[in-house]
């Protein structure tokens, strides 16, 4: 995918007829630098308790203070690190995380998609894909196959958002345009050792694979019918650092995960509502 100017809200009738048509929109330089900033500021602050605890047990000497975040936890961690897990959300669920999902231009924009007040949704990540680390590979699946067929109605974009450069070498995601016209299809678990859901190859078309390189600021916004996948990581030591974070057009079922309270509701933007507190929001975890 070619890589454009940055985004000028509100979206242009081209973009919103993309949403409907493709399911996904590649959002240039919506994300501004003080939540990615801070959203690293988090990645690292977990980066540190791994290393520590991997120092305490002796399976590594130096914490490697001095590295870049881009490389750190793969230079010090290295094959060790698949024992903390393929994605983390537990040790994220903290002010910089619930501060991102308020970035204003992404807010826009989502708001335009649903037509709703906007609304939060309890399912993120943080991403590290180490460079040739098959663990964080994941195969073609929609975030449905995840939330049950009671999403199917449902509109609860995903806005996937790198914290480094992306290309179809460094782990990248792909989308298949279109696919989420397939309503809920069957998802079984993977042999690979990230253990996945996954759908049946026969289901993509390869025409309509859609590779999205992107920037730091960029928002990959799809929908929650939409199929997509991550690539391996097999070039440089630079971690594929990634979050993605979740959306639901108001009133509709958030699918099968829920709050700590079921009747939570976390609204972000809206004409009637209060906007949810920093501490009203970290009581649901
Ligand atoms: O970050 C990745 O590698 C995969 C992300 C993904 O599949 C998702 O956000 O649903």
């Amino acid at each position: 995918m070619e890589t454009e100017a940055k985004q000028s809200l509100p979206l242009s009738s081209e973009q919103m007829a993309q949403w409907e048509n493709d399911g996904y929109l590649l959002l240039k330089d919506v994300v501004p630098m003080a939540e990615i900033n801070g959203v690293r500021d988090r990645f690292n602050h977990v980066v540190d308790g791994i290393i520590q605890q991997l120092k305490e047990q002796d399976i590594v000497e130096e914490d490697g203070a001095e590295l870049p975040f881009e490389t750190r936890y793969w230079k010090v961690a290295g094959e060790h690190a698949n024992r903390f897990g393929r994605s983390w959300r537990g040790q994220i669920a903290t002010s910089e995380i619930f501060d991102l999902h308020y970035a204003g231009p992404l807010v826009d924009a989502i708001a335009q998609l649903t037509g709703t007040d906007v609304i939060g949704h309890p399912v993120f990540n943080a991403r590290p894909k180490l460079p040739g680390q098959q663990l964080t590979v994941v195969p073609w699946h929609q975030d449905s196959g995840y939330f049950g067929t009671v999403s199917e109605q449902s509109l609860i974009p995903t806005a996937w958002i790198p914290l480094v450069p992306v290309d179809e070498t460094n782990g990248c995601l792909q989308v298949v345009a279109g696919s989420h016209k397939l309503g809920v299809v069957n998802h079984h678990t993977e042999n690979r050792e990230g253990k996945f859901l996954e759908v049946l190859d026969s289901l993509v078309d390869e025409e309509k694979i859609v590779t999205c390189q992107m920037d730091i600021g960029d928002a990959l916004v799809f929908n929650n019918l939409t199929l997509h996948r991550s690539l391996p990581h097999t070039t440089s030591e630079i971690i594929r650092w990634a979050i993605d974070i979740r959306y639901l057009r108001d009133g509709d079922h958030p699918g099968s995960i829920y709050w700590k309270d079921p009747d939570f509701k976390w609204v972000i933007r809206s004409q009637t509502e209060s906007v949810t507190t920093l501490e009203q929001w970290l009581k649901m975890w």
